[in-house]
């Protein structure tokens, strides 16, 4: 941990909850490693303390304020006009480009000298994002700048979330068979089950869920998937033929369909290393995917104009341009059309041609890890970047 003179001593996270999880799940991350890591005094605000409460058992739901695991958190609701230059963090960043508080704006132009203004983008691929990655945006009408910063899969991005401790626990995890053994067995996984082949499913509901159950329903491969409470619940409940409560379970065939509780976010991230293969979604899961060292399938957050669908494209070109099993699977997997896919194949073959490659998927997967973290972590390059602001204001100013 280490302090210059340019480095921020504090930070305010404004965090807006648009939908699920990921709002909340990528700031009480990001917040959490500034200050574990760097020693910054960090306030979230958020507005949706009960989704928090999803990721972080810990955090009540009814204090505006709360020290939460060294990070203060704040319930953003209408505080306006309540700010002084006293208030105003080192760093500001506001996530997805939410609106802060006009007052909290007012009093940042009153600073001296003014705080890192930081519009903290959502992750993709595209190429763009490697020239709008850290372009000023002059307010327009008062003396200050905000930057936007673009997590990203390449050194001229910001790179993606990912705290310092994170490969040693996972080694350390996935070398002990016993802790992942234990770990599977609180929700239920039975020693047969633990010998199958471990699949963990997060998606939004419109996957074809219920057609992929089927054609490992139907396949010769022993296979028990894991999904939290609430996901794919439609498909799950048809399944189970009850309903999808925390606890149920339900084997036909060669799936047994396991319903777990919707785990804190630490141990979501044990879920995805002890399992073969993850299907993950948004954001934040699909990043943890990626560390996890496992094959991974992304159900990608749907927007309108199936925008998502070049999203997609953009990684998978990245990641598997060469291994058609998994560009073919999620394609269709999110509804896309598959170029040069004559017959559209059925879920039983998508599933073989996927199967057939996992060993291909894993060492894929593991070269990929080395290569982001060669970019450097989100947290790390966001307070470099800050840094710089920092002192390049500081020489203006002289
Ligand atoms: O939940 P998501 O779909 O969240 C988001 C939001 O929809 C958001 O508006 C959108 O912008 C973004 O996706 C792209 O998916 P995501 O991003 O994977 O977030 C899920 C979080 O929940 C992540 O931090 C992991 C955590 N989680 C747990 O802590 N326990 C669990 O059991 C599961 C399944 C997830």
């Amino acid at each position: 941990m280490s302090l210059n003179n340019n480095q921020a001593r504090s930070l305010a996270l404004f965090c807006k909850v648009v939908d699920n999880y990921g709002d909340a799940g990528i700031c009480w991350r990001l917040a959490r490693q500034l200050h574990h890591e760097h020693g910054i005094a960090v306030t979230l605000w958020i507005d949706d303390l009960q989704t928090l409460r999803r990721i972080c058992p810990d955090a009540a739901i009814a204090a505006d304020v709360q020290q939460l695991d060294g990070v203060t958190v704040r319930h953003w609701r209408n505080q306006d006009g309540v700010f002084s230059t006293a208030d105003i963090a080192d760093i500001v960043i506001e996530f997805f480009g939410c609106d802060i508080p006009p007052g909290y704006i007012v009093a940042m132009a009153e600073c001296n000298p003014r705080p890192v203004w930081l519009n903290l983008e959502g992750l993709s691929a595209e190429e763009w994002v490697e020239g709008c990655h850290a372009l000023p945006s002059p307010h327009p009408r008062m003396p200050l700048t905000k930057y936007f910063f673009f997590p990203g899969f390449t050194s001229k991005t910001g790179g993606l979330l990912h705290e310092s401790s994170l490969e040693a626990q996972r080694e350390q995890f996935q070398s002990d068979q016993v802790a992942m053994t234990a770990f599977l067995a609180q929700f239920g996984v039975t020693p047969g089950e633990m010998s199958s082949l471990k699949l963990s499913l997060f998606c939004y509901p419109h996957a074809p869920v219920s057609a992929l159950f089927d054609a490992w329903q139907f396949g010769d491969t022993a296979i028990t998937c894991l999904v939290p409470e609430g996901v794919a619940v439609e498909a799950v409940q048809a399944f189970l033929g009850a309903e999808a409560r925390s606890g149920a379970a339900q084997t036909r065939g060669a799936l047994t369909v396991r319903v777990l509780p919707f785990v804190p976010q630490a141990d979501y991230d044990k879920l995805l290393w002890a399992c073969d293969l993850n299907f993950v979604r948004g954001e934040d899961s699909f990043v943890r995917a990626q560390w996890a060292g496992k094959p991974f399938v992304w159900h990608i957050y749907p927007q309108d104009e199936n925008l998502h669908h070049k999203k997609l494209r953009a990684f998978l070109q990245r990641y598997s341009a060469d291994i058609e099993s998994l560009n073919t699977f999620s394609l269709r997997w999110n509804g896309a059309t598959v170029e040069n896919e004559s017959d559209q194949a059925g879920w039983r073959e998508l599933w073989t041609k996927f199967q057939a490659d996992m060993p291909r998927l894993t060492s894929r997967s593991n070269e990929w890890r080395q290569k982001m973290l060669a970019n450097g972590d989100l947290t790390s390059n966001l307070l470099k970047f800050a840094a710089s602001i920092r002192s390049e204001t500081a020489e203006n100013e002289v």
